[in-house]
C-alpha cells in the first residue's frame, strides 16, 4: 500500500541520489577498512532511514511494507553493508517490539531507535540452534522483579554497535519446544553481557557480527516483550516473516546494480571486433537475469501489498526469500561471467558483490528452511487447516 505516491517518490529520489553520490563512491573504502564512515551513518540518520518502520507516534516514518521495499530497491543498489548498518534497527531488532510490545515498552525504546541513536540487534541464533530455532538453550530464570539470562547467541549482526538486543530465551525449562521461549528487550550495557571477537566473513565487509554472551545478565521483568511468557518464538517467527520480504527486496536492489554493471560492461567490452553484448550467448545471460529480476521484484511487491492488506504472508515471504536470494546468486554468477577475467579480480567490484550476496541464501532462514516453510503450509492447506 502506498499512502501518498508523491511523498514516497521524494523519499526514493533522495535515497537514489544518496546511493549514487555518497555510497557508491565509498564502496571500495568500506571494503578496505571494514568500516562505514561515521559521516555516512550520520546522513542516514538525518534522512530518517533508521526510523523507516517505526510508528509515527514514536518518531518514525511508519512506512508500509510496500513503501519499505521501494526504498530498499533503491538503497540496496550498492554494497549491502550500508543497508546492514541500519537493517537490524529497521528490521529484526525493532519489529518484535513494534508487533508485540506494550505501549510502555515501545515508548521506552522506539524513539531512540527511530533517530538511529540506539542500534537494535536480534539475538535468536545460538551455537547449537540455527535453523532449528525452537531448540535454543539460552535460559531466562525469574528472580523477583528480574530475569537472569544465561547463554550464547551467535552471528549477531550489529552486536558491536548495539544499544539494545531483542533476545529470545527459554523461560520454561520444562518445555523444550517453541512454547517455552520468551522475548526480552535487553540493554546492551547491562552487566553480564560480553561480546565475542568480530567474525571474519566471506564478504559484507563493513557489516559486523559477533557472539553475544549472557552470563547471569539481570533483565527487568518489565522488559519481557508483551509482558507474557511463552510468546517469544511466535514473535520471532512473525519478525522473520516480515524480515524475509525485506531481505528479498534487498536481493532485488543488489541484483539490479549487478545487472546494470554487467550490461554496461557488455556494451563497452569489445572482442572479435564487436561489443560482447552483441553475442547471443552473452545476451542469454543478460536476458535470463532480467527476467529473474523482474519476477523477484513482482513477487516482493505482491507479498508486501498482501501484508499491508493484513493477509497472512508466511508462505509468500518464504517464496520471496527463496526465489529472490537464489536469483540474486545466479545474477551475481552471470555478472562475473560477463566480466570474464576482469570479474575475477577485485578492481571491477563485481567479485566483491559475488561474495557479499552469498549470505542472502543463508541468513534469516536458509533456502532449505524457506522450502520447508512453503511445503509444510501447502500440506496444511490441502488438509484444510
Ligand atoms: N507466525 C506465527 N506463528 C508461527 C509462525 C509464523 N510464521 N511459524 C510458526 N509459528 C508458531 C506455530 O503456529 C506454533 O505454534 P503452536 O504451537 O501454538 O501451534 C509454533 O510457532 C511452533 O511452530 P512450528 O512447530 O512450526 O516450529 P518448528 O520448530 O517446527 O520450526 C521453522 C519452524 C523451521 C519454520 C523455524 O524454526 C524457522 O523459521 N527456522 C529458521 C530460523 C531462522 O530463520 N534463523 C535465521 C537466524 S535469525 S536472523
Amino acid at each position: 500500500m502506498i499512502r501518498d505516491a508523491e511523498t514516497l517518490t521524494l523519499l526514493t529520489d533522495s535515497v537514489r541520489r544518496f546511493v549514487r553520490e555518497r555510497l557508491v563512491p565509498a564502496e571500495e573504502r568500506v571494503a578496505e577498512t571494514d568500516q562505514i564512515p561515521e559521516a555516512i551513518a550520520a546522513e542516514m540518520k538525518a534522512m530518517g532511514l533508521y526510523g523507516m518502520t517505526i510508528p509515527e507516534a514514536y518518531g518514525g516514518l511508519a512506512l508500509t511494507m510496500e513503501e519499505e521495499v521501494h526504498v530498499l530497491f533503491e538503497l540496496c543498489q550498492t554494497s549491502p553493508a550500508f543497508r546492514s548498518l541500519l537493517g537490524t534497527t529497521v528490521g529484526i531488532g525493532s519489529q518484535g517490539l513494534v508487533m508485540d510490545g506494550t505501549p510502555e515498552q515501545k515508548a521506552a525504546w522506539l524513539p531512540r531507535m527511530a533517530t538511529g541513536e540506539m542500534v537494535a540487534s536480534f539475538c535468536l541464533t545460538e551455537p547449537e540452534a540455527g535453523s532449528d530455532a525452537a531448540a535454543l538453550r539460552t535460559r531466562a530464570v525469574k528472580d523477583g522483579e528480574h530475569y537472569l539470562l544465561t547463554g550464547t547467541k551467535r552471528y549477531i549482526t550489529n552486536a558491536p554497535q548495539a544499544g539494545v538486543f531483542t533476545v529470545m530465551a527459554r523461560t520454561d525449562p520444562a518445555n523444550l519446544g517453541a512454547g517455552g521461549i520468551s522475548a526480552f528487550m535487553v540493554d546492551a550495557r547491562s552487566p553480564g553481557i560480553t561480546l565475542g571477537k568480530i567474525d571474519k566473513k566471506m564478504g559484507q565487509r563493513g557489516a559486523h557480527t559477533c557472539d553475544v554472551i549472557f552470563d547471569g545478565c539481570r533483565v527487568p521483568a518489565a522488559n519481557l516483550i508483551g509482558g507474557i511468557e511463552g510468546r517469544g518464538f511466535k514473535t520471532a517467527m512473525k519478525v522473520l516473516d516480515k524480515g524475509r520480504i525485506h531481505i528479498a527486496a534487498v536481493c532485488v536492489g543488489v541484483a539490479t546494480r549487478m545487472l546494470a554493471d554487467a550490461l554496461r560492461y557488455a556494451t563497452e567490452r569489445k572482442q572479435f571486433g564487436q561489443a560482447i553484448a552483441e553475442f547471443q550467448l552473452v545476451q542469454a545471460m543478460l536476458a535470463d537475469s532480467r527476467a529473474e529480476l523482474y519476477a523477484a521484484r513482482c513477487m516482493v511487491l505482491d507479498a508486501a501489498r498482501q501484508r499491508d492488506d493484513g493477509k497472512p504472508i508466511a508462505t509468500e515471504a518464504a517464496c520471496c526469500k527463496l526465489f529472490a536470494s537464489e536469483a540474486c546468486g545466479r545474477i551475481a554468477d552471470r555478472a562475473v561471467q560477463i566480466f570474464g577475467g576482469a570479474g575475477y579480480v577485485s578492481d571491477s567490484g563485481i567479485e566483491r558483490f559475488y561474495r557479499d550476496v552469498r549470505l542472502f541464501r543463508i541468513y534469516e532462514g536458509t533456502t532449505q528452511i524457506q522450502q520447508i516453510v512453503i511445503a509444510r503450509q501447502m500440506v496444511r492447506e490441502l488438509q484444510g487447516h
